[in-house]
């Protein structure tokens, strides 16, 4: 039986960047993982770290500690091999925090000197 908690949800569009059935210009993909381009870049890199499995936001998501490590694992190789290695971690976290998107991901800033950037 499908895991509530993980199973896709038809409305939620990183799942179905994660299905396939929306496309994505990924830079990096394993089992537990999608990690792909932001459609609106805040800069130079800008990659979205979105866990296979569906959770709300990261407070929820770190239920899964070993998950949300490697999350964090997994923006330090896109920082590596897309930029200078140097990055920001952004988790947006509940609509008036800016969380858009009800699915758990991390943005990935890199590229440049990040410590002006918003997002
Ligand atoms: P947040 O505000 O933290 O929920 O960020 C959601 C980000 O997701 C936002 O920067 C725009 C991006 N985004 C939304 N829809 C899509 C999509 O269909 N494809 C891609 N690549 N990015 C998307």
């Amino acid at each position: 039986m499908t895991d509530p908690v993980s199973r896709p949800d038809p409305d939620c569009v990183f799942c179905g960047i994660v299905a396939g059935d929306i496309p994505s210009d990924q830079v990096f993909a394993d089992d537990r993982v999608v990690a792909f381009r932001d459609l609106a870049p805040k800069a130079p890199v800008h990659v979205l770290v979105v866990p296979r499995e569906h959770s709300r936001d990261v407070r929820e998501l770190a239920g899964n500690p070993v998950l949300l490590a490697h999350v964090v694992q997994v923006a330090g190789l896109v920082a590596r091999d897309q930029a200078d290695g140097d990055f920001r971690l952004v988790f947006n976290t509940g609509a008036r925090a800016g969380q858009t998107v009800m699915h758990a991901h991390a943005h990935v800033l890199a590229g440049a000197d990040q410590n002006e950037s918003d997002t």
